[in-house]
């Protein structure tokens, strides 16, 4: 089993900061930082969960060009589910305990509309799927074989999501079949991505083959409306990542855009949301991680995890960070993968 360790998160080395491609400096705006910063309103926007560079670009990319956000959205989220060596989204992603990849997903347009896939089988991009949902269905969610079942109707192709090195990690998890969730294990990994595009209007999508070596069929925070993503085109966006049961049961993501109605900040709005989970009587909180990002109407951004190592990308103006997020505990996991 991967070891774990804690250590005070000090300092906040490894950060930095880039504009376009090139690293420019590495010191650290982190989410309290941003706080005192006013920011001005600036449209396009995109902002993801983790370090995901190159879906954040392919989302501005569309951006800039004029697409609506639900589009830059979709091809961003694409991008992280086609990597092979993100082994927490889509092809490529680690299976359940007994070796198959499922993959959940969900996606919202301006007008609150909302589609999702759980337990999806055999096909790569859930995004996409889940937008044909929303789009070509009265349904907001479909599971399962009728999930892949829709999918094949709509001309997506059957493919075998387990690669070798995904399936090599399986096994040798098998040794041991000790199930506990690792924190920032999914570094890099889920993408909940929220766009704002030229119009003003925001669209968001999670996307997620969820917790290694869960139990065959179960499903995550990732697609349910309002715990893994929600967007009110009025108010602004959230999207969760870490671990599923916890945001769910606090409905994470319908609790930042409420309280940013009420008029919190995205990123007041992030530290509540977490808040909720580690005051709860009995919490487990010190072994798991959760982490959000929000985004409100004016454009303002929000972040905030449990623990230190959770972080966003963001590309605003022209520019594109990768920003490490404040958490509760200060504390950050060292996790040998
Ligand atoms: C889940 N929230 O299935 C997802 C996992 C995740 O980064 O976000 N990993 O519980």
């Amino acid at each position: 089993m991967k070891r774990r360790n804690f250590i005070k998160n000090a300092s906040l080395t490894g950060m930095g900061i880039t504009i376009g491609s090139t690293a420019l400096s590495a010191c650290a705006e982190t989410s309290k930082g941003e706080k005192k910063v006013a920011v001005k309103p600036s449209f396009p926007l995109v902002i993801a969960t983790w370090e995901v560079e190159k879906a954040v670009a392919k989302a501005w990319e569309l951006l800039q060009h004029g697409k609506s956000a639900l589009d830059a959205i979709e091809q961003g989220c694409m991008v992280e589910e086609a990597n092979l060596e993100n082994m927490t989204v889509g092809k490529g992603g680690l299976p359940d305990r007994d070796g198959n990849v499922s993959l959940d997903a969900c996606i919202m347009n301006k007008y609150g509309d909302c589609g999702a896939v759980v337990y999806l089988q055999n096909v790569t991009h859930a995004i996409s799927v889940a937008r044909k949902v929303m789009e070509d269905t009265p349904h907001v969610m479909l599971a399962g074989k009728g999930a892949e079942q829709f999918a094949y109707e709509k001309g997506f192709k059957k493919e075998d999501l387990l690669t070798e090195s995904s399936k090599e990690a399986w096994e040798e998890w098998k040794l041991t079949s000790e199930y506990k969730p690792v924190i920032n294990i999914e570094n890099h990994d889920t993408v909940g991505m929220l766009a704002i595009d030229k119009n003003g209007d925001i669209s968001g999508g999670c996307t997620t083959s969820g917790m290694a070596y869960k139990m065959a069929g179960r499903v995550g925070d990732s697609p349910i409306i309002g715990s893994g993503l929600f967007v009110d085109n009025e108010i602004g966006g959230a999207v969760a990542t870490g671990l599923g049961e916890e945001v769910v049961k606090t409905v994470g993501s319908f609790l930042i855009v409420e309280l940013m109605r009420q008029g919190r900040s995205p990123q007041e709005a992030c530290e509540e949301a977490i808040n909720r989970i580690v005051s709860k009587p009995g919490s487990d909180y010190m072994n798991f991680q959760v982490g959000y990002i929000a985004v409100n109407k004016k454009g303002e951004t929000g972040f905030y995890g449990i623990h230190g190592g959770f972080s966003m990308t963001r590309y605003r103006d022209g520019i594109h960070e990768h920003l490490l997020s404040d958490s509760y505990t200060g504390i950050m996991p060292e996790v040998d993968l």
